[in-house]
C-alpha cells in the first residue's frame, strides 16, 4: 500500500515509462489505493530505486488524477492523459504508427497530423515532470518508443541530466523509417541522450547510419556526434527476465500441482503445444493456429494424443487492428475446433484472458513445446520465461528466427514463422526429438538465460550511462 509523499518529490534516479507498473488495489474497507505491479523492469530496478531514493514516472492508466505516492522504497509520479491523448498519443501514434512501423510495417502504419501533435505535448508534459523530480546531476532512465522525443526535450530543460534511453521494440532499418514524416523529429529526440540502447546490435546500427544519413553528423561505429558537440553512444543490451525468481517459482509445490492439474484437465496427452502472447498482430498467431490446424487436419497429430493451449492476454482492445485480430483468430479456433474435435476434446484450447504469474509458471511446467512464432519482435520475454521454468531439461522451444531473443537462444528450434510449411515441419520435429537431444538443447538454453538475466542488463546499461567500470 502507497503512502503519500508531501510537495513534490525529488530523486537521483529517475525512471520514465509510458505507464507506471501499479495496479488498483481495493481496501477492506471499500476504498482503492494502488500497488506497484511485479513487472521485469520493475523487478530489476528496485533495488537501484531503493539505493539511490528513485523515481519512477509514468502515466497510471486511469482517467482520475492522482497525487505522488511511495510504495517499497520507491516514489512513483502519475503522469495525467485526457481521454483524446489517449486515443491519439497513445491508441493513435504509439501504437497505430510507431508500433506496426517499426515490426516492419506488418499491419499499415497510419500518418495523422493530430496524432503527431498529441505525440509532441505529451512527451512535453513527462519532460516537464521528470525536470521536476530530477535533483542536481540526476540520472535518468527514459523507455521506448511512446516517448522518444523526451531526451532531447528533458536535456533543453537540464542540461546537467545523464540521460539514458531504451527501445524496447526493434529499430527499423532505413527504408522503413523514412516514412515517417516526423523521421528527423524522433532521431533528434533520442539523440538528447547520452546513451542510446537498443535490443540488438541491428537495431545500434539501424540508428546511427539514419542519423549520419539524415541529420549529416559525424558517426564513428557506435559513437555519434551531436550538432552541440556531445557524443552518443548508441548500443544493444538484450533484455531478460528475473530467471531464478521464475525458477523458484516454478519449482514451488504449488505450481507444480498446479502443472499436474492442468495437464489432467487437458485430457493428459502425450503433448502439450503452448503458446502465450499478448493478442498482437506481430506474434504470428494466426501462422502458429493455422500450423497446428493443418497438422491435426492431415493427421499428423492426433488430437487424443496433442493438443495446443494458446493464452492471449487482451490487448490495447480499442485499436481497429486489434479488434479485428481477435475477430479473425476466434474464427480459426472456432473453425479448427469445429472440423477436429471431438465431445470433450477440441484440439485448441484458447484463452482470451491473462492470469497471474503462478499460473503463468504453472503453464510454462506442464508444456512440452513452446511455440514463440512472431513476425516481428524486439526480444519476446516469453521464450525466456519458459526456460527458466524448466528445470528438469525437458520439453523444447520452437523459436521465430525474428524475435530478437533468437540471437541469443541459438540451440531453440528456430523458424521462419511465414514459412506455414516449415513451421509444420518443425513443430513436428521439435516433439519427435528424444529426450536426450532436448535435454542437450534445454542445458544449454538455461545456462544462457541464467548468465544473462535482467539484473546483468540493467548493471550494464547504468555502467555505460553513468561511466562505471563493472
Ligand atoms: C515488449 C516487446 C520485449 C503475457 N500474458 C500474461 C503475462 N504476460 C507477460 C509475459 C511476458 C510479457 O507479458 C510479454 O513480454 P514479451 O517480451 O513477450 O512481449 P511484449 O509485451 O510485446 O513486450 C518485446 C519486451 O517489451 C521487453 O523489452 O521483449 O519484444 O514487444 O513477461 O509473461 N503475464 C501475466 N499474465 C498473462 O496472462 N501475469
Amino acid at each position: 500500500k502507497g503512502k503519500k509523499t508531501s510537495s513534490t518529490p525529488t530523486a537521483s534516479f529517475v525512471v520514465v515509462a509510458n505507464r507506471l507498473a501499479v495496479d488498483r488495489i481495493e481496501n477492506a474497507d471499500g476504498s482503492t489505493g494502488w500497488r506497484t505491479s511485479p513487472g521485469g523492469l520493475v523487478t530489476a530496478l528496485e533495488p537501484v530505486m531503493r539505493a539511490n531514493d528513485g523515481a519512477w514516472i509514468g502515466w497510471h492508466g486511469a482517467p482520475e488524477k492522482l497525487e505522488p505516492f511511495s510504495t517499497n522504497g520507491m516514489q512513483l509520479i502519475p503522469v495525467e492523459l485526457s481521454e483524446t491523448e489517449v486515443a491519439q498519443y497513445y491508441e493513435g501514434l504509439s501504437n497505430g504508427t510507431l508500433w506496426p512501423l517499426y515490426h516492419d510495417a506488418v499491419e499499415n502504419p497510419e500518418f495523422h497530423r493530430e496524432w503527431w501533435d498529441a505525440y509532441v505535448a505529451v512527451n512535453e508534459r513527462f519532460a516537464d515532470r521528470t525536470a521536476a523530480v530530477a535533483e542536481d546531476g540526476a540520472v535518468v532512465w527514459v523507455q521506448d518508443y511512446q516517448l522518444q522525443l523526451v531526451p532531447a526535450m528533458l536535456r533543453r530543460r537540464r542540461p546537467d541530466l545523464r540521460i539514458g534511453f531504451f527501445l524496447h521494440i526493434p529499430f527499423p532499418p532505413l527504408e522503413l523509417f523514412q516514412q515517417l514524416p516526423w523521421r528527423n523529429q524522433i532521431l533528434e529526440g533520442m539523440l538528447g541522450a547520452d546513451l542510446v540502447g537498443f535490443q540488438l546490435p541491428g537495431g545500434a546500427q539501424n540508428f546511427v547510419r539514419l542519423v549520419r544519413q539524415r541529420l549529416h553528423l559525424q558517426t564513428h561505429r557506435d559513437r555519434v556526434r551531436t550538432a552541440d558537440g556531445r557524443t552518443v553512444l548508441a548500443r544493444a543490451y538484450p533484455i531478460s527476465i528475473d530467471t531464478s525468481g521464475f525458477n523458484e517459482l516454478a519449482a514451488s509445490p504449488s505450481v507444480e500441482q498446479r502443472a499436474k492439474q492442468i495437464r489432467h484437465d487437458l485430457g493428459d496427452p502425450r503433448t502439450i503445444f503452448l503458446g502465450v502472447d499478448r493478442l498482437d498482430y506481430t506474434k504470428g498467431l494466426r501462422q502458429r493456429i493455422r500450423a497446428f490446424g493443418e497438422l491435426v487436419r492431415d493427421g499428423r497429430l492426433d488430437p487424443d494424443e496433442a493438443v495446443l493451449v494458446q493464452v492471449a492476454a487482451p490487448s490495447r482492445d480499442r485499436v481497429d487492428q486489434y479488434r479485428q485480430l481477435r475477430d479473425d483468430i476466434d474464427m480459426l479456433v472456432g473453425r479448427i475446433n469445429g472440423e477436429t474435435g471431438r465431445i470433450g476434446r477440441p484440439p485448441i484450447t484458447y484463452l482470451h484472458a491473462s492470469y497471474p504469474r503462478e499460473e503463468m509458471a504453472a503453464l510454462y511446467r506442464a508444456a512440452d513445446i513452446m511455440v514463440v512464432t512472431p513476425l516481428r519482435d524486439g526480444m519476446n520475454l516469453v521464450a525466456k520465461e519458459f526456460i527458466a521454468c524448466r528445470q528438469d531439461d525437458n520439453g523444447a522451444l520452437v523459436l521465430s528466427e525474428f524475435a530478437g531473443a533468437a540471437k541469443e537462444l541459438r540451440q531453440a528450434y528456430l523458424v521462419n514463422p511465414y514459412d506455414i510449411n516449415g513451421l509444420k515441419e518443425r513443430l513436428v520435429e521439435a516433439m519427435n526429438d528424444s529426450p536426450r537431444v532436448h535435454a542437450r538443447r534445454m542445458r544449454y538454453l538455461r545456462k544462457q538465460v541464467f548468465e544473462n538475466d535482467i539484473d546483468r542488463w540493467a548493471s550494464l546499461f547504468l555502467d555505460d550511462l553513468t561511466g562505471r567500470e563493472s
